[in-house]
């Protein structure tokens, strides 16, 4: 006879946390949200941590480079979607990795010999009013001056026949820092010339970044951002279980820091072969996750198969019709409550802890604070980073709102078969995901300030200032369907303050 589990499967919108004692001492800025990203030994320091515990997903329509670098800034981890060849894959690492922080590739170049009205032309392109002007007018271009729109009064000159070379200030009265010089160097020579900006060069006075006054104040401002050893930005890639042996060695050439092999279903025999080619060919350096799984022998199964942390969730995602076509998956809350219990075993009896990552299904905010304290590290949100300025996808408008086109990774657009792949012909046979949109949200520091916020006001009234201590003494309780409709505004007549400031 099957195997029936006692209790049935819920979701996070199930639960809510009841809160612990409240001392002087629990406040927000003391809240520290580090958490480890890979497994360790006991007594020891994970190889890797996050700042924060948030990862985006590895989708298409959530992942691209410069959602990584707004992440990373922020210190989460995104992992670069998988769904792309190798080559276009690893230039998106590769962009992340150079994105030094607070060394800016230069995005507005002009040549010499161009015009004022194209120095306009390209600062209505960018919004930047500052141009490297390079012999070739592209971005690692020899540098021969810089251009400013303080440099000519547009109303007094022609524009069509007046030369950037005449206007710009030339290479020999610039102050100029030379390839390999740290943010504090660059920003003493910035504060001792008085200078808004400083280009970096090489030996051959090839452009290769720019460092900014204003981002000094921005790096002031992002003390959470999760670097590397030589100061860049901490990036993800998701990897499948078929060409892992060429697209793994491409990827850490690129500079990538870890991976995750994406997949709906992690239980398998493929997961432990990707992961036994990276421990034969690499030992413990690489960092690999794996899953997903949404049970106790899933977990044990890939802890047995040396994955660096577990990823927890199918059929939770908000695109995602598993469930509806396969009829396989678990309730989120449900799933990574089991798989946290399988992980405290395994930490007792073999002292090693391996993080988990609650995937898909965060609603609400406050989703992701319930997944900590039920035992998950950190989350991977697809939704919620998709309805973002730096998410890859396009912006459109929908009924006159403003939109992201989200899409899932089983959707028909992505085609992302790997992912869904149990041996066999190599297609993809029926959709397991659906195209979609999402309310365009603005920026990712914006949110994820707002988010992280209420999550360290959460935990303050749980009485906790760690997640370790959060997932050790949080209380939580179930809540009837009744008392659900008790937690929104009721029984009143909520104020549409925009019908009535029409109205005067
Ligand atoms: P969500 O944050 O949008 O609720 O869920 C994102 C997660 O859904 C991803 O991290 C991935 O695990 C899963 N996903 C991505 N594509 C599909 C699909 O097409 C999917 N079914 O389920």
């Amino acid at each position: 006879m099957a195997y029936f589990f006692k209790e049935p499967s819920r979701t996070f919108a199930e639960y809510l946390l009841v809160p612990g004692y409240t001392g002087p001492e629990d406040t927000p800025d003391k809240v520290s949200l580090k958490t480890p990203l890979v497994k360790f030994k006991k007594g020891e320091e994970p190889a890797l941590s996050l700042n924060i515990p948030l990862t985006s997903a590895v989708m298409q329509a959530v992942s691209g480079p410069e959602l990584a670098v707004a992440l990373a800034k922020e210190g989460g981890v995104s992992f670069i979607f998988g769904s792309q060849s190798i080559a276009s894959q690893a230039a998106m690492i590769r962009e992340v990795k150079s994105t030094k922080a607070g060394f800016v590739g230069s995005d507005s170049n002009i040549s010499p010999k161009a015009t004022l009205r194209d120095v306009i032309k390209l600062r209505q392109q960018t919004g930047h009013s500052t141009m490297a002007v390079t012999e070739n007018g592209q971005k690692d271009g020899k540098l021969v001056g810089i251009i400013t729109s303080r440099d000519f009064r547009e109303s007094r000159v022609d524009l069509d026949n007046s030369l950037v070379e005449d206007y710009m200030t030339p290479y020999e009265n610039l102050v100029v820092g030379k390839d390999g010089i740290t943010l504090s160097e660059a920003n003493d020579i910035i504060w001792d010339h008085k200078l808004n900006q400083l280009p970096i060069v090489d030996e051959n006075q090839q452009l290769v970044a720019f460092v900014f006054r204003k981002d000094y104040e921005q790096h002031k401002e992002h003390p959470q951002e999760l670097l590397d050893s030589q100061k860049r930005f901490i990036v993800g890639a998701g990897i499948n279980s078929r060409d892992y042996k060429e697209r793994v060695p491409a990827l850490l050439e690129a500079g990538c820091d870890i991976f995750v092999i994406d997949s709906s279903e992690g239980y398998s025999c493929w997961q432990a072969e990707t992961i036994k080619w990276i421990r034969d060919n690499y030992g413990d350096s690489v960092k690999i996750g794996a899953g997903n799984v949404v049970d106790g022998d899933g977990f044990r199964f890939l802890a047995e198969a040396g994955a660096d942390f577990v990823k927890i969730g199918i059929g939770g995602g908000s695109i995602c019709i598993t469930r509806e076509t396969k009829g396989i998956g678990r309730g989120q809350a449900t799933a990574t409550i089991e798989v946290a219990k399988a992980r405290d075993e395994y930490y007792k009896n073999t002292g090693v802890y391996i993080p988990l990552c609650s995937d898909g299904g965060i609603v609400q905010d406050y989703h992701m604070t319930l997944a900590l304290a039920f035992g998950a590290d950190f989350v991977m949100l697809g939704r919620y980073f998709a309805r973002f300025k730096e998410a890859p996808n396009k912006v459109v408008t929908v009924n006159g709102s403003y939109m992201k086109e989200y899409w899932g990774e089983g959707s028909a657009r992505a085609r992302n078969w790997q992912r869904y792949d149990v041996g066999g012909e190599g297609k993809m046979t029926f959709e397991e995901g659906v195209d979609s949109y999402v309310p365009y949200a603005g920026s990712l520091t914006d949110n994820v300030g707002l988010t992280l916020s209420k999550i360290r006001h959460t935990m303050c009234n749980c009485g906790v200032l760690s997640i370790a201590q959060l997932q050790k003494e949080a209380k939580v309780t179930l809540v009837s369907s009744v008392s659900i409709s008790e937690g929104g505004a009721h029984d009143v007549l909520v104020r549409d303050n925009n019908v009535e400031s029409r109205q005067g």
